[in-house]
């Protein structure tokens, strides 16, 4: 019977029975106690959690009331578009509502009638939570599929996007990249970025009407057709680098860029036929948990994950307060069949009451101390608990213990402070003369030069005199006749042969312009 069940799972990957539990009650040598598991939740139909946006504002048709015909009948243009009457709007909402009853409801652009100018318009979806692709992404189209467009993808809430499939009819001539199909991807590839030419071509706009991301062909390279070797992608998706960030997205969007053209080029008689018709977009995945929760629900307008593990957050991406005596991970798909949870561990739990603040995973017994000590701290913090910073590093008074950021570099400037230590607040002891919270300034009175040196002038108190001019606060050029570091010294006084019999100080500016004067004569008269 159990054979039976076990069987009856693995022929249902995607339904599945692995990793939905988080923890479970179990009987031991030890007696009872929770036994703990990574976990994550089921595959959901996302489109019902999304919030969507259309691009540029004034594409989607109705506003002022367009007609427009298809390709299939091409003069029966009677068909209107009127974004005041409902039943004859088409709201961007249309794309994700049930199509259960019959008769397809669909958004839809205006039409092509600035030809040439392109007919662009962008869906961008987003969820404000990651999310792990489990499934083909579908996108219906009615009255054709566009001839060109892409999907992005971003993975921080559209701050930054990155193109996750292009299609074209031509992708040579409207990307510049050869056609590719996701089913001649190899086990290195399979997280290659292509252009694909097999949604794109005319083939009436009845017969074919979807685009899709093929998320389970990419799938079907580790675990076989069919899916039935999951145990062999859940091992690649740990293994591979970039792998599971592949089919992770927060945001996708599609950049529509060439409607369907009805197999042959644009006829400028008629552009009521071009436009883009959406009537459903199929997005099922699950909430990324990091393997830390098997429930994700909506609430406050957003999805969350009901964190198992003493773990925390959106995505339970971090260790919940006072369960922080080792770093947070993520858990994994590995060792099958159930894979690791790497909880969080309440401080006190692993040795003693060795609390690490989540800065080492660690602790080790100092015999001779007889003291529990962490081992290895991170995050630039040092000492039994990990609670201080190391030498050359202050504490962030802004951040917790806990925090990654809690100690800052001190960044002593080398040449102006004593060493490489500074106090609380990031200031450095500074040698003399150098001032500055790093020391890389100099007092007043004090100039710069590999460090901090007292000015010998200035043009304040240490004048320069008898006419000598001051030099970057470090020397007095002196005019001939003069020395001393401010000139203050006649040379005629220091040495009478230098005298001319002019000593006196009033003559010496005379003297000075004679002795010029003299000089430059000396040059002609030898030229
Ligand atoms: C669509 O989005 C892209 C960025 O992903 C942007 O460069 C482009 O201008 C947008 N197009 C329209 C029509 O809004
Ligand atoms: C996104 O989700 C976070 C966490 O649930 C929430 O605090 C934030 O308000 C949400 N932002 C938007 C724009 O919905
Ligand atoms: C989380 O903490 C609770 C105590 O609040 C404990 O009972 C439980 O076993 C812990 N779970 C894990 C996975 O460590
Ligand atoms: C101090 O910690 C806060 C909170 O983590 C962080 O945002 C900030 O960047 C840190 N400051 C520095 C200088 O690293
Ligand atoms: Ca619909």
């Amino acid at each position: 019977m159990l054979y039976l069940v076990a069987l009856l799972l693995h022929c249902l990957p995607l339904a599945m029975g692995q990793y939905d539990i988080c923890k479970s009650w179990v009987t031991t040598d030890d007696g009872p106690s929770w036994e703990f598991y990574a976990c994550q939740p089921k595959a959901m139909r996302m489109k019902d959690y999304v919030t969507v946006r259309v691009d540029p504002a004034g594409i989607t048709c109705g506003d002022p009331p367009e007609r427009f015909c298809t390709h299939e009948n091409p003069y029966l243009c009677s068909d209107e578009c009127d974004a005041s009457n409902p039943d004859l709007a088409h709201p961007p909402k249309l794309m994700f509502d049930s199509e259960d009853e019959g008769l397809a409801t669909y958004w839809q652009s205006v039409t092509w009638r600035r030809y040439p100018e392109p007919l662009l318009a962008n869906i961008t979806l987003s969820w404000n939570k990651s999310i792990e692709l489990t499934d083909d992404i579908v996108i219906t189209f009615e009255y054709g599929r566009p001839t060109i467009m892409m999907l992005e993808k971003s993975l921080d809430n559209g701050r930054t996007w990155h193109p996750y499939q292009y299609y074209a009819d031509d992708c040579m001539e409207a990307f510049s990249m050869p056609a590719r199909r996701v089913r001649d991807l190899s086990t290195t590839s399979a997280n290659r970025v292509l252009c694909t030419e097999e949604y794109s071509r005319w083939a009436g706009s009845k017969k074919e009407k979807t685009v899709r991301f093929e998320v389970r062909d990419r799938f079907a390279i580790f675990a076989g057709p069919d899916l039935k070797n999951m145990d062999n992608l859940y091992t690649r998706l740990e293994s591979a680098k970039g792998l599971k960030d592949f089919f992770t997205v927060t945001d996708l969007r599609m950049r529509l860029l060439r409607p369907a053209l009805g197999g042959t080029y644009v006829q400028r008689e008629n552009l009521y036929k071009y436009f883009y018709a959406v009537s459903n977009i199929e997005v099922t995945g699950r909430c990324k948990c990091n393997l830390h929760a098997n429930l994700c629900t909506f609430k406050e307008g957003s999805l969350q994950c009901e964190c198992e593990h003493n773990t925390t957050g959106q995505d339970c991406g971090k260790c919940k307060k006072n369960f922080r005596s080792r770093s947070w991970r993520a858990g994994s798909y590995l060792p099958l069949p159930n894979g690791s949870p790497n909880a969080c561990a309440a401080a006190g739990s692993a040795f003693g009451n060795c609390e690490c603040y989540g800065h080492s995973n660690r602790c080790s017994y100092i015999d001779f101390l007889n003291v529990v000590t962490c081992v290895s701290c991170k995050h630039n913090t040092r000492g039994q608990h990990c609670q201080h910073c190391r030498l050359g590093f202050y504490r962030n008074s802004s951040a917790e213990l806990d925090d990654e950021n809690v100690c800052i570099e001190c960044n002593c400037n080398q040449i102006g402070s004593m060493h490489d230590r500074c106090n609380e607040k990031g200031y450095c002891e500074c040698k003399e003369g150098a001032t500055g919270p790093k020391c890389d300034d100099c007092l007043p009175n004090y100039y710069w030069r590999q460090g901090c040196f007292p000015n010998v002038c200035d043009d304040e108190l240490l004048l320069c005199q008898n006419g000598g001019t001051c030099y970057q606060n470090q020397r007095c050029v002196c005019p001939v006749g003069f020395k001393g570091v401010l000139c203050q010294q006649s040379r005629c006084e220091a040495d009478k042969k230098d005298c001319d019999g002019a000593p006196s100080a009033r003559g010496s500016l005379s003297t000075i312009l004679l002795g010029v004067l003299a000089l430059q004569l000396r040059g002609w008269v030898d030229l």
